[in-house]
C-alpha cells in the first residue's frame, strides 16, 4: 500500500458538484483516508479566469504512480475535461502531489509535484490533512505552509465541505 496525496481543482461548470463526484470516483482507485475542506481560491498563473474551488485528499492505493495518474486522468476526462489552454480554466484537475516519498522526473509525471511547495491552494488544504508529511527530505507541508506570505494565504478561503 502506498500513500498518495492529491490536489483537486475546478473553475468551470458546477465546481462543487464536479469535485464531489470526483471524490466518489477516487474511491475506485484506493481507500480515501482524508478529504480537506473546500476552498475558494484566486487563480494562480493565468489570472484572467474564474476563481477556483480546491481541496486536497489522501489516498491509500495499491496502484503504481503511473497507473494512479492514468486513473486520475480517466476521472478528469469523465468530468468533460478539455485540454485547450495550458493553466486555463478546467472542469476538473486532479494533480498527484506526492506518492509516498518517491522522487520521479519523467516526461509524464514529476514527483513530488514541482510547484506544490510554493502554491497556497495546494498547501493550505494539505496542511489540514497531512501537516507532518515531508514533500522533500527537509520540508514538511506544515513548514511549507508557514513560509507562505499573507497575500497568498488571503487568496485561499475555506467555504465548507463537500458531502461524503
Ligand atoms: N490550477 C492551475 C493553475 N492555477 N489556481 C488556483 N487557484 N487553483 C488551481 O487549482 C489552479 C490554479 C493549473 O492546474
Ligand atoms: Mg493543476
Ligand atoms: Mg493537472
Amino acid at each position: 500500500m502506498a500513500l498518495a496525496l492529491i490536489s483537486a481543482g475546478s473553475n468551470l461548470g458546477d465546481s462543487q458538484a464536479l469535485l464531489t463526484t470526483a471524490v466518489h470516483q477516487l474511491r475506485t482507485l484506493g481507500h480515501v483516508l482524508k478529504v480537506s475542506a473546500l476552498y475558494r481560491t484566486k487563480p494562480v498563473g493565468l489570472v484572467e479566469q474564474p476563481d477556483f474551488l480546491n481541496l486536497a485528499l489522501s489516498l491509500e492505493t495499491t496502484l503504481s504512480p503511473l497507473d494512479l495518474l492514468h486513473g486520475l486522468q480517466g476521472i478528469e476526462n469523465a468530468a468533460g475535461r478539455k485540454r485547450i489552454i495550458h493553466w486555463g480554466p478546467r472542469t476538473l484537475d486532479l494533480d498527484l502531489i506526492a506518492y509516498q516519498d518517491l522522487k520521479l522526473a519523467s516526461p509524464e509525471l514529476s514527483l513530488p509535484h514541482p510547484r506544490a511547495t510554493e502554491r497556497a491552494f495546494v498547501l493550505v488544504p494539505l496542511n489540514e490533512i497531512v501537516p507532518d508529511f515531508y514533500l522533500t527530505p527537509t520540508l514538511s507541508v506544515k513548514a511549507a505552509c508557514a513560509r507562505l506570505n499573507a497575500a497568498a494565504l488571503a487568496e485561499v478561503v475555506e467555504i465548507g465541505r463537500i458531502a461524503n
